[in-house]
């Protein structure tokens, strides 16, 4: 795996209620991505605000917030090339009415605010994302190939504290 093929991905609270996700990780499997990691959760106040501080002084902010939090979400680590790129593509536009035929604001998403999905814009925003979500991402080798001599395997570890420390 490497780090800089991550994208972080986010099934929003809309799309989680109507029961989507499971259609929407389904798109996610069938376009290439492979899930890295994947969680149920529901985002505390202070770190909806984190998440999204660059729109802190949007008109929109408390609202996008409000629902951001409002009910569970999936969170998601993806891996593919161009990962970042690839899966804006997959999601499409922020405005569900306009984006286009195929992608998942389109089939899943009702207009600007509850789109289904998030995506991280840039290779910036996903390092800080992924961070933010994934911390335990960060503590692994980010060499490629390495799952095959990878030492640190359960099978061969009787005690993970001795033969995974790095
Ligand atoms: P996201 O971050 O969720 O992937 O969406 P995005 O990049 O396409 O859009 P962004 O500009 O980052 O906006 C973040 C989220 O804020 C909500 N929004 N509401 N009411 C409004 O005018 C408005 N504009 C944006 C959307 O949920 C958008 O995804
Ligand atoms: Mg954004």
């Amino acid at each position: 795996m490497e780090l800089t093929k991550l994208t972080f991905a986010m099934i929003k609270p809309d799309a989680v209620e109507a029961k989507n996700s499971g259609k929407i990780i389904d798109m996610i499997e069938h376009n290439g991505f492979e899930i890295v990691r994947l969680q149920k959760v529901i985002i505390a106040a202070e770190l909806a605000e984190e998440f999204y501080a660059e729109h802190k002084e949007r008109p929109f902010f408390g609202e996008l917030v409000e629902f951001v939090t409002s009910a569970p979400v999936i969170i998601l680590a993806l891996h593919k090339d161009n990962a970042i790129p690839a899966w804006r593509e997959l999601i499409g536009v922020t405005d569900s009415k306009k984006a286009a035929p195929g992608t998942i604001r389109n089939m899943y998403g009702t207009d600007l605010g509850k789109n289904a999905v998030h995506g991280s814009a840039d290779s910036a925003s996903a390092l800080r994302e992924l961070e933010l979500f994934f911390p335990d991402l960060f503590g692994y080798d980010s060499d490629e190939d390495s799952d095959e001599d990878d030492e640190c395997s359960e099978d061969e570890c009787s005690d993970e504290d001795e033969c995974c420390k790095e």
